[in-house]
């Protein structure tokens, strides 16, 4: 062995006895990547951060967690690879770019699979929730499905006002990167476009898109209200939770009580964004009418009717399971 050699494997040795006995010191710390599409203030950031914040008490400091908000760690599409390859330690992400990667949870995300908001809460609060959050960490996706966020309804907001599928022909609407959701617009009556959310603005600035949908808290927090999407019909078509995972490397590295400490501060964090969420929504629909935005009833029915086949498709492998779905009360 060369003295180098010798010298490395010494370093190395001592470096290892003062990570296992020395007091935690800031480079014993695990600083955790946590990120989202979301800008700081938005209930999902906030209960991410708060979870963070729990876990450095629980584990005196061991674990800190940093977030990068407003897709500066890119889209969705990006974080998702990012977390699968450990790269991002946290990812708050919708279910529906999920889908292109763990097939099984576009059952979550077909269009009007739930009756209503209160629907779709019964269901992830309970059985199939829980089953769905196992699928995915039991996936090859190398994810920890840690708990489910509410994303409450998508509706359309469009230049021109849209109240039957007729209005939205020959319209470009932006949609989440899955096949599903471009199927879902196409059979709504529109052309569906997949891009990323940090696309969107500029897309319907320059008239690339002729429309996008979201929650009233999205739609307020993208600025995409100020692209001259004027009008928000309110066709609920999608209904879609969102979730959080821990990449599997992140989680695999924890002691078992490190792990159950992350799903207790999980849980909470669910039910905190929920709180923060139903606030949200109605402040943000006010500041919404406040810029001008003209909030449109609809009639449900024809696009209920209209995406049928879309169901018919995606759910063909998931009859049982969307059965259970319909009998949550
Ligand atoms: C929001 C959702 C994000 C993202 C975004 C989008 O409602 O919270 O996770 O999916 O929509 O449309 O891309």
């Amino acid at each position: 062995m060369t003295f180098r050699r010798h010298f490395i494997s010494l370093t190395l040795a001592s470096t290892a006895a003062f990570t296992l006995y020395a007091p935690l010191s800031a480079s014993a710390q695990t600083v955790l990547k946590a990120a989202d599409v979301h800008p700081p203030g938005y209930p999902n950031v906030v209960a991410i951060e708060n979870l963070g914040k729990k876990l450095e008490t629980a584990t005196k400091g061991k674990y800190k967690m940093q977030m990068y908000p407003s897709s500066v760690l890119g889209g969705e599409k990006e974080m998702i690879e990012q977390v699968q390859v450990g790269a991002i330690n946290i990812l708050r992400t919708s279910l529906g770019p999920l889908g292109t990667v763990v097939p099984e949870v576009n059952v979550f995300n077909m269009p009007f699979v739930f009756r209503n908001e209160a629907h779709m809460r019964a269901v992830i609060d309970g059985a199939i929730g829980q089953e769905l959050l196992d699928k995915i960490t039991a996936s090859p996706a190398k994810m920890v499905a840690l708990g489910w966020m509410d994303g409450g309804s998508r509706s359309l907001y469009t230049k021109k006002p849209v109240k039957t599928p007729a209005d939205l022909k020959g319209m470009k609407v932006r949609m989440m990167g899955n096949p599903l959701f471009v199927d879902t617009m196409n059979a709504m009556g529109g052309n569906g476009i997949a891009m990323g959310y940090g696309e969107v603005f500029s897309a319907l600035q320059t008239g690339v898109l002729d429309g996008a949908e979201n929650n009233p808290p999205s739609m307020f927090t993208s600025n995409h209200f100020s692209a001259g999407t004027k009008y928000y019909a309110q066709t609920n078509h999608l209904i879609i939770p969102e979730i959080f995972v821990m990449a599997r490397p992140t989680w695999d590295k924890m002691s078992k009580d490190e792990q159950a400490m992350v799903l207790k501060f999980s849980k909470e964090a669910q039910i905190e964004q929920r709180a923060l969420w139903d606030k949200s929504v109605a402040d943000y629909t006010v500041k919404l009418k406040a810029a001008g935005v003209e909030f449109v009833s609809v009639d449900q029915k024809p696009f209920y009717d209209a995406t049928a086949a879309v169901r018919a498709k995606y759910g063909a492998a998931y009859a049982e399971l969307i059965k259970r779905i319909e009998a949550v009360k």
